[in-house]
């Protein structure tokens, strides 16, 4: 029988990063992120929703707002990955999550295989942001390098991409690396991101604008490099532009923003002409184990984003997932497999909200 939900929690929480994180478009000082927890049957299960300012389609205000006016309606009902219809986008994921790890905790059994995941480890990755010199990014590269990362993403931006891209590729040739525009060029410089291709890149994440599904699909047939969307991956419609389009488009895959019965519908849509990989948005513990899950399904073949949030949060609510051996490994513990601290989480706590069932 399925539990119903007794309690319903909102809490809003503000962490800053331990530097900031420059991307083309925005650069990230501190995560602001409502955790959804859902209590039932002794258990609780948690959710993360993260809206990224200047990166998501969607804002933490308008999730707030959306999260109290589901929560009455969620307090009493079954638990259920399936979200309300009208939530959406990072408050559909994250009332999805706290469901998902909820069930999974009152079935005893670890969330990545409640999910259908059959990687136990997960190739952990590590994203470096802008800097102004290329030899700061080679430094950055060679830190994450000792720190045990076997993946880096490096963020570019058109006109200054090649200079740092070939610095690293220098120091590390074969390193497997990867860069993410973040949606930064259009389609007068295709020519200079086709000219990416000498790097050598594992991918190429975002080069075009979000509303460009066209162009990457293009992208994908001249270029060598696996092209990704990310950004496009957050607006309506990628789903059939891919199933009707030519092979080689790949697509960055971003829990935080997408239900887990969709995270499942679209690790079914990978196969060999259209690679798929998971992604990080900076999130907290609960967001990243969630993220980390996500990735052991078959069909995220490429290398994610994901490291411990102790690379790049100040303080965290929930402890990071080890790394070990540029892995990620998922464990055995029902549910998310990491636990939210009540202090540390009253400590972070800006605004909070309970509905009883
Ligand atoms: O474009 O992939 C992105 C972080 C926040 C918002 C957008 C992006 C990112 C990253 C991933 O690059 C960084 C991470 O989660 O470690
Ligand atoms: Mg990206």
């Amino acid at each position: 029988m399925t539990a119903l939900v007794e309690r319903v929690e909102l809490h809003d929480v503000a962490v800053p990063l331990l530097a900031p994180f420059r991307g083309a478009k925005t650069t990230v000082t501190e995560r602001r992120v409502i955790l959804v927890r859902l209590v039932a049957g002794g258990a609780g299960g948690w959710g993360e929703c993260g809206p990224v300012p200047g990166y998501s389609a969607d804002t933490l205000d308008a999730a707030w707002e959306a999260l109290q006016a589901a929560a009455p309606t969620l307090a009493g009902a079954p638990v259920n990955a399936n979200p309300p219809a009208a939530l959406r986008l990072t408050a559909a994921a994250a009332v999805s999550q706290a469901a998902a790890d909820l069930a999974a905790r009152l079935a005893g059994e670890p969330l990545w295989q409640a999910m259908g995941g059959t990687s136990p480890r997960i190739v952990a990755g590590a994203s470096v942001g802008l800097h102004d010199d290329p030899a700061e990014t080679v430094d950055r590269v060679g830190a994450e390098l000792a720190a045990g990362y076997r993946h880096v993403k490096l963020k570019i931006v058109p006109g200054r991409a090649h200079p740092p891209l070939t610095a690293v590729r220098a120091a590390y040739p074969d390193l497997s690396m990867a860069a993410d525009a973040n949606a930064s060029y259009d389609r007068d410089r295709v020519a200079e991101v086709a000219a990416l291709d000498e790097l050598g890149l594992a991918y190429l994440e975002q080069p075009l604008p979000a509303d460009d599904i066209d162009g990457h699909v293009d992208l994908a047939e001249r270029m060598t490099t696996q092209i990704v969307l990310d950004e496009s991956a957050a607006r309506p419609g990628w789903r059939e532009a891919l199933a009707g389009r030519g092979s080689g488009l790949g697509v960055t895959v971003k829990p935080g923003r997408l239900s887990w019965p969709e995270v499942q519908a679209t690790a079914s849509l990978a196969g060999p002409d259209h690679l798929f990989r998971i992604g990080g948005m900076l999130e907290l513990g609960v967001g990243r184990a969630h993220a980390a899950a996500a990735a052991s399904l078959p069909g995220f073949a490429l290398p994610t984003d994901l490291s411990p949030t102790s690379r790049y949060l100040a303080d965290d609510v929930a402890g990071g997932l080890p790394l070990a051996d540029g892995t990620l490994a998922l464990g055995r513990r029902p549910g998310l497999g990491t636990e939210v601290d009540v202090d540390r989480l009253t400590a972070v706590t800006l605004r909070k909200s309970i509905v009883l069932g």
